[in-house]
């Protein structure tokens, strides 16, 4: 008697958990929704099963109970229940994994009409490189990291000359429109993860993963690193900053290209010193405003 109303004690106590916590996610802020309206099937079709399930142990536990003379039915086989258990089984399953994978489906189709972002996850920080005004990203090899070229840029590809490269620093992105993630790692494992944005994905050291969303709302985002990464982990923390157009444009307009980064030093010109508003830089910002309003 005491068991079963332990066990009815768990459901309620359970169910009563989960509807009356402080803690549920933090607000979305991407066009990620169907990502939550999964997870909250998800949380129907286990917390249904699991009450279901507990709920019939403590009715089996008291109904069953030792009594004196009882003797238990041996019956090993019984088809009727069998394939009843085995229907609703199947449809449980279905209903859990179908709607992730239409999810999935949509998660890596990336619209075309996506700006590349590429951010670079090395211990214990976060970078990364936008496109110059030729819309491409240059390409990169860890081989090439150097304390001048931290990203690995090659810088014999003249698609890389004019991207925009953030070390170490914030990101900004503009509301609205949808950026392709590129990601990279440069030592070990690590997962570029913004949770209001719902998305993410693990960076492998040796290749490029990707995944595509629209942020919906301005806004300063903490970029946490959701892959056991070694001792400074738990630090690895980065900031997205997602702008209006014209705050967007003003930020990318600071922003020094690889190019920039590795000329010789030109001492005494306030053009080239970091930080500073350049020719080139509002020439970026400007065809970058063209691509994203494509
Ligand atoms: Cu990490």
């Amino acid at each position: 008697m005491a068991v079963a109303l332990v066990l009815v004690l768990i459901v309620v106590g359970s169910v009563l958990f989960h509807l009356l916590s402080p803690w549920w996610w933090t607000p979305i802020a991407s066009n990620w929704a169907y990502i939550d309206n999964t997870i909250i099937i998800t949380f129907w079709i286990t917390g249904f099963v699991f009450a279901a399930v507990v709920l019939f142990m403590a009715y089996c536990v008291f109904r069953f109970r030792h009594r004196e003379g009882n003797r238990a039915a041996y019956e090993p086989e019984n088809k009727r229940l069998e394939s009843w258990l085995t229907i609703v089984t199947a449809v449980g399953v279905t209903a859990l994994l179908v709607p992730g994978l239409f999810v999935w489906s949509r998660f890596v189709h990336v619209p075309s009409d996506a700006t590349d972002v590429e951010v670079v996850g090395q211990q214990w920080q976060w970078s990364f490189r936008l496109p110059g005004k030729d819309g491409k990203l240059g390409t990169s090899d860890t081989r090439d990291v150097t304390a001048d070229n931290p990203l690995g840029v090659i810088a014999s590809d003249p698609n890389g000359q004019d991207d925009v490269v953030v070390e170490a620093a914030d990101l900004h992105l503009p509301v609205g429109k949808p950026v392709k993630m590129l990601l990279r790692s440069i030592d070990v494992l690590h997962d570029f993860y913004v949770p209001e944005f719902r998305a993410k994905m693990d960076m492998i050291p040796g290749s490029v993963t990707y995944f595509w969303f629209t942020p919906t709302k301005t806004g300063t985002f903490q970029v946490l690193c959701a892959e056991l990464c070694g001792q400074g982990h738990p630090l690895m923390h980065g900031v997205v900053m997602v702008d209006t157009q014209q705050d967007y444009v003003a930020w990318l307009g600071q922003q020094q290209t690889f190019a920039q980064l590795s000329a010789p030093q030109q001492t005494g010109s306030a053009d080239q010193a970091p930080g500073k508003t350049t020719a080139s830089g509002l020439k970026i910002a400007a065809r970058l405003e063209t691509v994203g309003s494509r």
